[in-house]
This record gives structure tokens, sequence and C-alpha cells, in this order.
């Protein structure tokens, strides 16, 4: 980006916004432009961090007469790009919009700056004997505002949904600087279009979000946690439904015998059982009394029985569930030195041996030389394909192989059914893809809606759309 045109933007900001504050240090133009993302680099002119919706509306007032394109960036834990800022744009951190506005104790609703970090939001709840769902591996460092923009998913989907089920109120600033307040915590609501649902997943590109207002859901029940080595997909397959069958689960992931490879090694964990296994199933469900804890067990003798599962174990304290999450929750972070191509797929849960049958003869036939590791939210049709980079490769000959394969991958996924993106987003990585997904129509009225919204386009340009 050339140097003059950064500059511009810089003094446009400090004449219209002086009291913002902002930063152009090496380090935090680096931090901030950017997300967990490999094969893009940041080029941010500035970072900027309002303290307040006024200090928004005042920035995205600037940004709009001026065009200058406004990145959103929370705790830039995305893994598509969507929180890079890779040509000149202004960065807006959250940082500084940390505060829980408010609880309402009758409502059960928690209203709070987008700033605000997702396990922060989780303890709160959990101090006032209430629950925030949404959990998932990043979550110490993820902030709200992001997870709305993404609709985050992660491990309790099965049982809670997505963001997009806790939301019940919004504020959001649009590329117009207006305040838009959608549904004020209502639990019905029949005015016609409900315009939070369009800015949930939007990715930063129609607005930013200044509030948000959450459903708390009742504590769950005491829980236990199993992990099954399990023989093949198809067992996989009825080892989820004799589990949900009979119990209420809370979590159903997998993981293939390769991951649990890498996630031993990339945290030193032991050997989680005796049997190695093709795929391993870490379950959750809830198991408030001893009746419970036999039906499951009752479940696992036929699975054994029956030769879909090998072996297992079952937690039996929170310190031991804790200790068998790793297995599941590690793989990402112990494979980020083997810079992995991420495609984060999604099916219908019944259709999920067939597919990723299909997926894994494709990998083998065309990327023989590639390591490829399957892990992923079964229990929700969530299938996160990493595959590895090989160490004396070139980040940018990896990644155009890797993108050679794609339109394979995808299309597959199309035929069956299936989404590109089931909870990562589409961001700079996969917008060349999003026809294997959403019809041409449906991509002209994505447009349609952010004209509306962001006429200038100065709300995460090249994002999403493209
Ligand atoms: C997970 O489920 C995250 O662990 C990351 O969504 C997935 O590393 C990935 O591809
Ligand atoms: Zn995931």
């Amino acid at each position: 980006m050339q140097t003059d045109l950064k500059n511009r933007r810089l003094r446009l900001l400090k004449t219209h916004c002086p009291e913002l504050e902002i930063s152009t240090e090496k380090a935090v133009l680096e931090s901030h432009g950017c997300d967990w993302t490999r094969f893009r680099t940041p080029d941010a002119t500035v970072v900027v961090f309002p303290r307040s919706t006024d200090d928004v509306t005042r920035l995205v007032g600037v940004a709009a007469k001026h065009r200058i394109p406004l990145v959103p960036s929370g705790g830039r834990t995305g893994l598509s790009g969507g929180a890079i800022a890779p040509a000149g744009e202004v960065v807006v951190s959250f940082d500084q919009m940390r505060r829980i506005i408010d609880y309402n104790a009758v409502d059960r609703t928690l209203t709070v700056e987008p700033g605000v970090v997702t396990q922060a939001i989780q303890e709160y709840a959990r101090q006032k004997n209430l629950y925030y769902p949404v959990s998932f591996a990043s979550e110490g460092s993820s902030q709200i505002g992001g997870n709305i923009a993404t609709n985050a998913g992660g491990i309790r989907v099965l049982r809670y949904g997505l963001t997009r089920d806790q939301v019940v109120g919004l504020k959001i600033v649009d590329g117009r600087a207006e305040l838009i307040e959608c549904n004020s915590g209502l639990v019905k609501n029949a005015s016609g279009y409900d315009l939070r649902h369009l800015f949930i997943g939007s990715e930063g590109t129609l607005g930013l979000i200044v509030e948000a207002m959450l459903r708390l859901s009742d504590p769950p029940a005491p829980s236990r946690v199993m992990l099954l080595a399990v023989s093949s997909l198809e067992g996989m397959m009825t080892v989820f439904r004799q589990f949900n069958d009979a119990l209420t689960l809370t979590a159903f992931e997998f993981l293939s015998g390769a991951a649990m490879s890498y996630v031993r090694a990339g945290h030193g964990l032991p050997e989680p059982m005796d049997t190695e296994a093709p795929y391993y199933a870490l379950l959750e469900f809830d198991c408030a009394d001893p009746d419970t804890e036999d039906l499951a067990l009752q479940r696992f003798e036929y699975c054994l029985d029956e030769g879909f599962v090998l072996d297992g174990v079952i937690s039996q304290s929170e310190a031991q569930a804790a200790e068998l999450w790793r297995y599941r929750e590690g793989i990402s972070e112990a494979i980020t030195r083997y810079t992995p191509y991420k495609n984060d797929l999604s099916v219908r849960i019944s259709k999920i041996p067939d597919y990723l049958h299909a997926l894994d003869q494709l990998a083998k036939s065309r990327y023989p030389e590639y390591e490829v590791l399957w892990y992923g939210h079964f229990g929700d049709g969530n299938l996160h394909m990493n595959i590895l980079k090989p160490e004396d490769m070139p980040v940018e000959e990896f990644e155009k192989a890797c993108a050679r394969v794609n339109p394979d991958v995808f299309e597959l996924t199309r035929t069956h059914h299936g989404s590109i993106s089931a909870e990562h987003g589409i961001g700079l990585l996969k917008q060349n893809y999003l026809s294997y997904t959403r019809s041409d129509a449906d991509i002209e009225r994505m447009r349609g809606i952010k004209a509306v919204f962001d006429p200038m386009n100065i709300m995460n340009p090249g994002k999403l759309l493209g």
C-alpha cells in the first residue's frame, strides 16, 4: 500500500477524530492487523481503539465520507482471514470496549460491549448460577463481537445451538454511521424482518457491533465425558445414534487416529487407553444420577460387543473430564507449527460417513504426499480437514497446491448438499469458493443487502463477498 495514501488516512483520522486512541507502532499493526490465519501478510495503516458507541459512530462517519476501509478486530482467533488488514485499512480494535453493561436476573440476559472475552461471559453467567453455552478452544481470547460477527459454533451446538441462538439484542453502527438497534431482548417479536440475524455471521461487512444482549441458560446438569476408540466411520455413526437416543448429549466430537498422534505429541499427553483405533469419539452427556451412568455403560457394552467400539474411558471427576477434552480441544494448537491448510466443512449428520469416505479418497489420491488430519464436531455435521505442510515446502507453493484440489473438495461438498464453511466463515480465504455453497442469485442478493447498509463499501471490504 502506498505510503501517501496511508498518510492521508492517518491525517484525516487525526483531524476529524482527535480524541480517538490510535497506534501506528509496528508491533501493534502486525498483531492487530491479523488473525490466526496463516497465508496472508498484514499491512494496516493504523489501529484505533474506540471507547464508546459515540467514538465508533464518529469514526465510521469520517470513514464513510472519505472512503476509508475499516477492519473490525476482536480477539483475532479467526481462521479464515476475516480480521486481516492486508491493504492499508484502518483496524478497529474493541480492546477498550470490554464493559459488562447490564445483567437482568428476571429476563436472564447479559448486555455487553463487543470486546468482552467469551470466557469472561461464561464466568459471569456461572457466578449468577446460569450458563453461557457457546464454548470452543479459543474462548480464553476470542471476543463476543467476533463470535457474533462469525456466528461462532464450537462444541456444544448439538445441545444449545450457535451464537445466533443466544443473541436477543444487538446494536450496530452500520456503514452509513447510523446506529441500528435490533430486538431489545424480546423473546417474541413478529414485527417484520429480524435484522439482527443479518448482522450475525456477516463477518463485519455490514456494520460494527457496539453492544450485544445475550440470553443465559439454566446451569448445566452434572456431566460425564467418554473417550471411545471407534473401529470405523460407520461405527462412529452407530455410536452416535446409540448414545444420542439414550442420553442427553451435550457434545459428540471426533478425531482421526492421526489427529490423536499429533495432539499427544504436541502436548505430551499420555495414551488415553491401551487400544489404538482409526477414529476416536469424545462424548459428553448430562449424568445427574447412577441410573444414567448405567445406561451409558450399557450402550458402551453393546457397541463393544458389536465391534463398533474397541475400547473406552469414562471420566470420574471434573478434572478427568478436562483431561479427556484436551485430546480434542488441543489439536488445533498442537498442529499450528505445521502451517495447516484448513477446510471447515459441513454436511447433514446422516451424510457424514459417505462424505468423509469420499473426501478421504480424494485426499489420498490428490494429496498423496501430504498428511491430512480429520477432526471436528460430528454431532452437528462439522468436519475440520487439516492438510499439514511438508516442512521443506515454501508456504506459497503449499497454498497453491491445496488450492488446486479445493474445487474437487468443494464440488464433493456441493453434491452432498453441504457447506464450504461451517463455523470459521468465508473471510479472505474462501471467497473464491462461495459459489459451491450459495447460488449466483443468492450472492447477488447478499451484495444488494451490503449496498443497503454499507453503500461506500468501507466495512471489511474484500471479505466474504470479495
Ligand atoms: C476446533 O474445532 C476449531 O478445534 C479449530 O474450530 C478447527 O483447527 C481447526 O481446523
Ligand atoms: Zn471447530
